[in-house]
C-alpha cells in the first residue's frame, strides 16, 4: 500500500476500495492500452501534418458521385471504430462486463470516442484533418452533400484541440466516455459505473499532477452534447442517404451500419 495519509492530505481522501496505487495501475492501463490504438503516433502525426491535397486533388474528390464518398468515409470510420474496439478490450475490468453490456457501450459510445480522437489528427492552424493519408479541408467532403455535419465536426474538433489534451487525458476521457453507466439497455449499469469512477479519479488525479485546472476538466465535460448531437445528425444523415440510394447503404461495412443501427 501507498503511503496513505500523505496522499489523503494531498489529494483528499479517495473513495473505499480506490487507493492512489489502484489509480496509478488504471492510469498506465488506459494511457498504455489507448497509444497501442490510437492508429497514428503523435510523430508521425506531426510528420504529415503538412501534407495537403492539392487543388486538383481534392476537384477529384468533390466530383465523385455521393455514393462513392460515403462508401469512402464508411470505410475509413468502420476501420478507425475497429481500433477502438481493440481500445475497450485492452482497458482492465471491460472485458469482466457481460458480452451484451460490452456491446451496448461500444455501439453507443465509439463514435464519441472518435470524435474525440480526431483531434489528434486535426491541424487548427488550416483546419484540416487527415484523410486517407493526406490533410483535408471541410470542402474536400463536399461530394457527402452534408456540409452541416462535416462544418460541426470541424468545428468540434477546433474546439477540443483548444484544450491542448495530454495523451493520458485523452486516453482516460475516451475510457470514462466508453464506460457511461447511463446507456440505456445496460444489464449491470452499476457494474459500469463503479468502473467510471474509478476512471474519473484517474482523470482528475491526471488533472491535479499535471497542475491543470479543475476548469479543463469542465470544459472537457462540457464538449459531451455536442458530440452527442453530432452523432445524432449522422444517423439522420445515413437515415436520409439510405432513402436516396439503398444499395449503396448496403454495401457498406456491417460494423459500420451496426454502430449506426
Ligand atoms: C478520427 C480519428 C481516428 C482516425 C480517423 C479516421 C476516419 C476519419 C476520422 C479520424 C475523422 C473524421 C473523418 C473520418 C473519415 C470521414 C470523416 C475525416 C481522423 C469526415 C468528417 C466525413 C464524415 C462524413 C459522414 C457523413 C460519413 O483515429
Amino acid at each position: 500500500q501507498e503511503s496513505g495519509l500523505f496522499s489523503d492530505l494531498l489529494l483528499g481522501p479517495l473513495p473505499e476500495g480506490c487507493s492512489l496505487l489502484e489509480i496509478e495501475r488504471i492510469t498506465q492501463n488506459i494511457l498504455q492500452s489507448h497509444l497501442e490504438t490510437c492508429q497514428y503516433s503523435t510523430e508521425e502525426l506531426k510528420r504529415l501534418s503538412w501534407t495537403l491535397y492539392a487543388p486538383e486533388e481534392i476537384r477529384s474528390f468533390q466530383s465523385k458521385s455521393a455514393e462513392a464518398m460515403w462508401q469512402m468515409c464508411a470505410n475509413h470510420l468502420t476501420n478507425a471504430i475497429q481500433y477502438v474496439v481493440e481500445f475497450a478490450k485492452r482497458i482492465t475490468g471491460f472485458m469482466d462486463l457481460c458480452q451484451n453490456d460490452q456491446i451496448i457501450l461500444l455501439k453507443a459510445g465509439c463514435l464519441e470516442v472518435l470524435l474525440i480522437r480526431m483531434c489528434r489528427a486535426y491541424n487548427s492552424a488550416n483546419n484540416t484533418v487527415l484523410f486517407d493519408g493526406k490533410f483535408a479541408g471541410t470542402q474536400l467532403f463536399k461530394a457527402l452533400g452534408c456540409d452541416d455535419l462535416v462544418t460541426a465536426v470541424f468545428d468540434l474538433a477546433r474546439g477540443l484541440c483548444r484544450l491542448q489534451l495530454s495523451d493520458e487525458e485523452m486516453a482516460l476521457f475516451t475510457a470514462s466516455v466508453l464506460l457511461s453507466p447511463d446507456r440505456p439497455w445496460l444489464t449491470d449499469a452499476m457494474q459500469v459505473q463503479r468502473l467510471q469512477e474509478k476512471v474519473y479519479l484517474a482523470l482528475q488525479h491526471s488533472f491535479h499532477q499535471s497542475g491543470a485546472t479543475e476548469e479543463k476538466l469542465t470544459k472537457m465535460v462540457s464538449k459531451l452534447p455536442t458530440m452527442k448531437s453530432i452523432c445524432n445528425l449522422h444517423i439522420d444523415k445515413l437515415e436520409f442517404f439510405r432513402l436516396v440510394h439503398p444499395e449503396t447503404v448496403h454495401s457498406f461495412p456491417p460494423l459500420y451500419r451496426e454502430v449506426l443501427q
